[in-house]
């Protein structure tokens, strides 16, 4: 077995205690990763908590047992806790009338929890180094996370990474220790790899990876699929994931103002360096007008790529004022990632992300004098 496996196999069965992060604005993969990963450890009878920067978005909320909680005024989402279970349990063997007890109960370990977090945080903020300590000896694993930063600023400055499991290819060394296997399509197929392992891949976790692998690979077109990926799909399928229930929550659950936000969208639509460059932007207003909202707009990013002769597509779309996410999609052999990486950015070669603070029509002449470059080269 490889050793890196092992190691990773090690420390799951001897610690007890586990908190999995993964990076803003969620995709399939890392919330595929974090969730598999999070039953399987429930399986393994661990104690497990996933965070992010965000909730689940809507599309993945299938996967989760239930809505995301906010720490409030943290900035941090709770996606998932194992510890729940017993308050379900605690629940149920309550009667009817003792219902606010429950309640009480409840709000009572909130206000623990984010104790515990505001006792972590000044400890990090005094310089204490035994941070992990606070949060009960909690072993992190970041999946599918390229560098620290994509963790957004609170998770950033409240924890260390322990372990990180990634395929970027532009992965940054920011864990204690680093699971990275660049060939894999997804982290999911990193994650399968691990719960095969341990044999204890169900239906739920089958589907969790099913759909990391599905959407990292954009229905196993792009050419990070390789025989192994559909080998290991074969075996999901095999140990129940529902493709069908994936494929329906992933790309047929659109909602009217979706649609809407679409037409917008293709509106923009605009041709750079002899139409060899296509770029759409999503701007505040189009949300306005189409009453979409943010978590609406991660599922345009494939558009400019798929028109005629387009080597590069990009796709502009604004966080807040002046603030602009910019994703780029390619086709070889132009880099996204090392464009992206100009900007403090990063992914992969046909696929990578970056976020720049500036107007509008800035962003866009920033970017495209880098594509315009790199199709130059090329
Ligand atoms: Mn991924």
């Amino acid at each position: 077995m490889d050793k890196q496996l092992e190691s990773i196999l090690c420390v799951l069965k001897e610690k007890d205690n586990f908190v999995v992060v993964t990076h803003s604005n969620p995709d399939g993969d890392a919330i595929g990763s974090a969730f598999a990963l999070f039953y399987l450890l429930k399986k393994l009878k661990k104690r497990c908590r996933i965070f992010c920067s965000d909730p689940v978005p809507e599309n993945f909320k299938f996967l989760s047992e239930r809505p995301s909680k906010e720490i409030a005024g943290e900035g941090i989402f709770e996606l998932a806790n194992t510890h729940e279970k017993n308050l379900d349990a605690f629940k149920n063997s309550l009667v009817s009338g003792a219902e606010k007890n429950f309640d009480d109960f409840k709000s009572s370990l909130a206000s623990s929890a984010k104790k515990n977090l505001d006792a972590f945080k000044n400890s990090l903020v005094s310089g204490a180094q035994k941070s992990l300590d606070i949060l009960e000896n909690n072993l992190v694993i970041g999946v599918d996370i390229a560098d620290k930063n994509l963790l957004g600023e609170s998770l950033e400055s409240l924890l260390n990474v322990d372990i990180s499991i990634d395929h970027h290819h532009s992965s940054k060394n920011f864990a204690t220790f680093t699971f990275l296997d660049e060939l894999a399509s997804a982290t999911c197929e990193i994650i399968y790899e691990i719960a095969n392992s341990f044999g204890l891949i169900d239906a739920k976790i089958a589907t969790c990876i099913y759909t990391g692998i599905m959407t990292d690979t954009g229905s196993f077109r792009y050419s990070n699929v390789t025989p192994k990926t559909h080998r290991i799909i074969a075996e999901l399928l095999e140990k129940g994931a529902n493709n069908k229930i994936v494929n329906k929550n992933v790309f047929e659950n659109k909602s009217k103002e979706q649609m809407k936000l679409h037409g917008f969208i293709l509106e923009s639509l605009d041709f750079f360096c002899d139409q060899r460059c296509a770029m759409i932007s999503i701007t505040s207003r189009m949300l306005l007008k189409s009453g979409a909202s943010a978590e609406d707009t991660h599922c345009f990013s494939h558009i400019p790529r798929q028109i005629k002769g387009v080597l590069v597509g990009i796709t502009v779309r604004e966080e807040k004022e002046n603030l602009y996410k910019v994703s780029l999609r390619t086709e070889d052999p132009i880099d996204a990632a090392s464009i992206c990486e100009k900007f403090g950015g990063g992914g992969h070669v046909n696929a990578a992300g970056c976020v720049i603070a500036q107007t509008l029509e800035k962003v866009k002449e920033m970017i495209l004098s880098e594509v315009r470059k790199a199709l130059d080269d090329n």
